[in-house]
C-alpha cells in the first residue's frame, strides 16, 4: 500500500499534513510523509485552560459513565485496527505484526478501564473512637498530560489515557516529536466515540505537538496536576525534576536494561525463541527489550552458536512486507549511537558478531541495521547503559547468586526475566532479594507485558506504575474521612482537651 494510502485510510486529509514546520519521516525508507504544525506557548496556554474546564465538568460525571465513553474509544478502536497498526508502522518503523499488536494493546487497556470504572474502590477502616467511622475515597485528580515516546506511540498513551479518563481527569498528549501522525489519528478516533457519547466535555482529549518547550510548558504548569512521561532516563530527570519543583505528581516510565539469566537446566528451545523475540524485535526499540543475556557457564557453549545462527539468518526488512522480522532503527542518529556502543564494546574487550548497516542499496535513506551479539568479559561501562538498538550483550555466570547480582548491577530497574526449572532458583529470582525490577519474570522474556499487570520498574526507570492492577491509583487523590456519628466528641490517641 502507497504511504499516501495508508495516511489516508487512518483519516488523515492531505491538507492537515502539509504546510507546518514539523518535518515527519516514514523510517521505512527515509522519506517526507508530512509536515505538520507545532503547537505555540499561546495554543499550549489555551489547551491547558481548556483542559481545566473540562475536569469541572468531567469529575461530575459518574465513573461508570465515564468508562462509557472509554468503552466506545474501544469499539472505534477495534474498527480501525488495521489502518491504525498500519500507520504504527509507517511512522514508527515496527513490523506490521507489532504495529497490530500495539492497537490491540490499546483494546485491551480500553476492556480493562470499563471494568474498572466500576471497581474505584476505597477502603473502610475500624476507627479507634466509639461511634465514628473512617474511610478512605479516591477522587478525580485533575488535567492529566501524557508524554510518549517513539517506539510506542499509540498504547503506552491508551495505558494513561484509559486510566485517566475512567478516573475522572482530562488529557492532554504530547506524542513524540518523530510519531506526531498515529496521534493525529488517534484523537479522530476518539471524536468519533466521543460524538457517539454527547455529552462530554469540550477539551476533554487533546493534543498538543512538539518538541522540548511544548512538554515544558505542560510540566511546568500549576494547573497540570499528573505529568505520566515515558522516554529517556534524561528525559525523566528533566520533567521528573520540574514537576517535584511544584509538587505535581509525576508517573515516570524511563529507561530500561532488562536481562535474561539462563540456567543449567533451562528449556534452550524456548530460551532461544524467547531471546531472540525479545532482543531484536521491534528493533530492539522496547524499554523492555532484552539488552544483557547471563548464560551459565555450561549452557553457554550450547546456546551461543545456535543463538549466532539465527541471527545470520534474521528476515531484515521493510516492515510493511509479511516475513519480516526486523524493520528499520527510527532514523539515522539510532544507527550511528548503535554503531557507537558496537565500538565501546570492542574497545571493552567485547567480540561482537553482527553489526553493521543492511539494505543501503534498497532503501540509502533508512536506518536498517543487523542486529548484533557483543560477548562481554564482564559487565563493562557500555552494558551498563540502554541504547535504543538491536544489540544483545551476552556473559557468563557461575552461580545463582552471581547471575542476581549481574542482573541488579546496572541503574535501571525495569523488567528482568530467567530460563530455569529448578524452582529453588526462579523462586529465588522473584523473592525479596531476587531482581530488583519492576517486571521479573520466569520462563518467558522480559518483554511483552500484557496490560493486566502494573508496567514500570525502579531506580532510574523512575518508579511510575501504569496500566494494569491497581495503577489507576496514580490517577486520582486519595481522601481520608473520618465520621462522627455519636454525640460525643472523644479525641484520637485518649487525649483530654476539655474547654
Ligand atoms: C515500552 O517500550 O515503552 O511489555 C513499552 C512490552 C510492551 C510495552 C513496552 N507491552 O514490551
Amino acid at each position: 500500500m502507497p504511504h499516501r494510502e495508508i495516511l489516508s485510510a487512518a483519516g488523515l486529509a492531505s491538507a492537515e499534513l502539509t504546510g507546518g514546520d514539523l518535518v515527519v519521516t516514514t523510517p521505512v525508507d527515509g522519506s517526507e510523509i508530512a509536515r505538520v504544525k507545532s503547537s505555540t506557548p499561546a495554543d499550549v496556554t489555551a489547551t491547558i485552560a481548556r483542559s481545566k474546564a473540562a475536569f469541572e465538568a468531567w469529575r461530575r460525571v459518574p465513573a461508570p459513565r465515564r468508562g462509557e465513553l472509554v468503552r466506545l474509544i474501544g469499539e472505534e478502536l477495534r474498527a480501525a485496527k488495521e489502518d491504525l497498526g498500519r500507520l504504527v508502522t509507517l511512522e514508527a518503523g515496527k513490523i506490521l505484526q507489532e504495529g497490530l499488536g500495539e492497537v490491540q494493546e490499546m483494546i485491551d487497556i480500553c476492556d480493562f478501564a470499563v471494568g474498572l470504572s466500576r471497581q474505584l474502590y476505597g477502603l473502610t477502616i475500624a476507627s479507634e473512637r466509639p461511634g465514628h467511622a473512617m474511610r478512605e475515597t479516591w477522587h478525580p485528580m485533575g488535567v492529566c498530560a501524557i508524554i510518549s515516546a517513539f517506539n510506542f506511540p499509540v498504547a503506552v498513551w491508551s495505558w494513561n489515557a484509559a486510566l485517566a479518563l475512567v478516573c475522572g481527569d482530562p488529557i492532554i498528549w504530547k506524542p513524540s516529536e518523530k510519531t506526531p501522525l498515529t496521534a493525529l489519528a488517534t484523537l479522530k478516533i476518539c471524536e468519533r466515540a466521543l460524538a457517539r457519547f454527547g455529552e462530554a466535555p469540550d477539551g476533554l482529549i487533546q493534543v498538543v505537538i512538539g518538541g522540548r518547550d511544548v512538554g515544558a510548558a505542560l510540566t511546568e504548569s500549576p494547573d497540570v496536576a499528573i505529568v505520566s512521561a515515558t522516554g529517556s532516563t534524561r528525559m525523566g530527570r528533566t520533567v521528573g525534576a520540574a514537576v517535584a519543583a511544584r509538587f505535581g505528581r509525576s508517573i515516570l516510565e524511563l529507561g530500561g536494561n532488562n536481562a535474561m539469566i539462563v540456567a543449567p537446566t533451562a528449556d534452550l528451545d524456548m530460551a532461544l525463541r524467547a531471546i531472540v523475540f525479545a532482543a531484536v524485535g521491534t528493533a530492539g526499540q522496547r524499554c523492555t527489550t532484552l539488552r544483557r543475556l547471563i548464560v551459565h557457564k555450561d549452557v553457554y557453549h550450547k546456546l551461543l552458536p545456535r543463538l549466532k545462527a539465527v541471527y545470520d539468518g534474521l528476515p531484515i526488512g521493510d516492515p510493511l512486507q509479511p516475513g519480516t522480522l526486523v524493520g528499520p532503527l527510527v532514523d539515522e542518529a539510532a544507527a550511528v549511537g548503535m554503531e557507537r556502543a558496537l565500538e565501546r564494546a570492542r574497545a571493552e574487550g567485547g567480540t561482537v558478531h553482527g553489526g553493521g548497516r543492511a539494505l543501503g542499496n534498497r532503501f540509502p535513506s533508512g536506518a536498517y541495521v543487523h542486529p548484533a551479539i557483543a560477548e562481554m568479559p564482564k559487565q563493562s561501562a557500555v552494558v551498563c547503559e540502554e541504547t535504543f538498538a538491536p544489540i544483545l550483550y551476552v556473559m557468563r555466570y557461575e552461580t545463582i547468586d552471581q547471575a542476581i547480582a549481574i542482573q541488579n548491577g546496572v541503574p535501571q530497574g525495569l523488567s528482568s526475566s530467567i530460563f530455569s526449572t529448578d524452582v529453588r532458583e526462579t523462586e529465588e529470582f522473584v523473592s525479596a532479594t531476587g531482581s530488583d525490577c519492576g517486571i521479573a519474570n520466569v520462563n518467558i522474556g522480559p518483554s511483552g507485558a500484557e496490560i493486566g499487570g502494573a508496567f514500570g520498574g525502579e531506580k532510574e526507570t523512575g518508579g511510575g506504575r501504569e496500566s494494569g492492577s491497581d495503577a489507576w491509583k496514580a490517577y486520582m487523590r486519595r481522601q481520608t474521612n473520618t465520621v462522627n456519628y455519636s454525640r460525643a466528641l472523644p479525641l484520637a490517641q485518649g487525649i483530654k482537651f476539655e474547654i
